[in-house]
């Protein structure tokens, strides 16, 4: 895949085992330009170690915080100061309460579900509405789902939720976008060891069974996952728009 001469934003890389990271390797290699958007000077500093190591010259880090309109406004602006505008943006961001990941989903405080829904599904329709401000012609949004939004599935509880109204805005926001030529898609992908999933317990009993039931009987990784990010984010899925698409070793087919 040649991607030279494009330019993409990737908003959510924390570290080496993010998914999104995986999606700037994928983009690097095909030749894109990548701007970073990170949640902090934390973060930053990270982006700026990881970018060190591409092929490409990705110098760009751009402070963003979903939560606040005002600064996702202020981010996209930067960025199309600094880039002249873009091609694609990756959201790769979620986040919920650690309490609200375990027991049972009744149990979801008033704020818990606001937060996770604010963080995980609102902050793709602000992360578009301003992208599109900019976006070049074709352009392409990609966000990151998991099964648990189609699924009941123990301890995903409120993400669950959240994962289910990011898939539903993913196909309001194809709808909206379609008739100016830009695509939105998701990529549901199978668990992978990362920050976000550190915490939780049974981790290992869950990439088991994957190994165990399905289709291909192994786990994915962050680079199985770029490449489909990558791949959305191009023309080569010029056709395609609105569709959650499963890398996940062929998991969700199971009974
Ligand atoms: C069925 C499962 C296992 C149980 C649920 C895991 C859910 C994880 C997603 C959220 C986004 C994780 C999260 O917000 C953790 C935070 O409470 C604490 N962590 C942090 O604050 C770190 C420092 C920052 C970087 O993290 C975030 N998010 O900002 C699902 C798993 C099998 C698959 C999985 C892990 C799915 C998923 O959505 O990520």
């Amino acid at each position: 895949m040649n991607l030279e001469g494009k330019t993409y934003v990737i908003m959510g890389v924390a570290n080496k085992r993010s998914l999104a990271w995986g999606a700037a390797q994928a983009l690097d290699k095909a030749g894109a330009k990548i701007v970073f958007t990170s949640l902090s000077e934390r973060f930053s500093k990270e982006i700026e170690k990881l970018a060190s190591e591409l092929e490409g010259d990705h110098d760009i880090i751009v402070e963003c915080d979903v939560s606040k309109d005002e600064d996702v406004e202020r981010a996209f602006k930067e960025i199309n100061e600094k880039t002249g505008g873009f091609d694609g943006v990756l959201h790769a961001i979620a986040f919920a309460n650690k309490e609200e990941l375990k027991g049972g989903y009744s149990e979801t405080s008033r704020d818990g579900f606001k937060l996770a829904l604010d963080i995980s599904a609102y902050s793709l329709a602000v992360v578009t509405k301003e992208a599109k401000k900019y976006m070049n012609e074709n352009g392409s949004v990609v966000t990151l789902t998991y099964l648990g939004a189609e699924r009941a599935m123990p301890n995903y509880n409120v993400m669950g939720v959240a994962k289910a109204a990011l898939e539903a805005s993913v196909r309001y926001l194809a709808f909206e976008l379609g008739e100016e030529g830009m695509r939105v898609n998701a990529v549901s992908a199978g668990p992978i060891r990362t920050l976000s999933s550190s915490a939780v317990g049974e981790f290992k009993t869950i990439l088991k069974e994957i190994e165990e039931r399905a289709p291909l009987r192994r786990n994915v990784d962050q680079v199985e996952v770029g490449n489909a990010v990558a791949f959305l984010l191009s023309d080569f899925a010029s056709g395609i728009t609105g569709e959650v698409l499963h890398v996940d070793s062929g998991y969700s087919i199971m009974a």
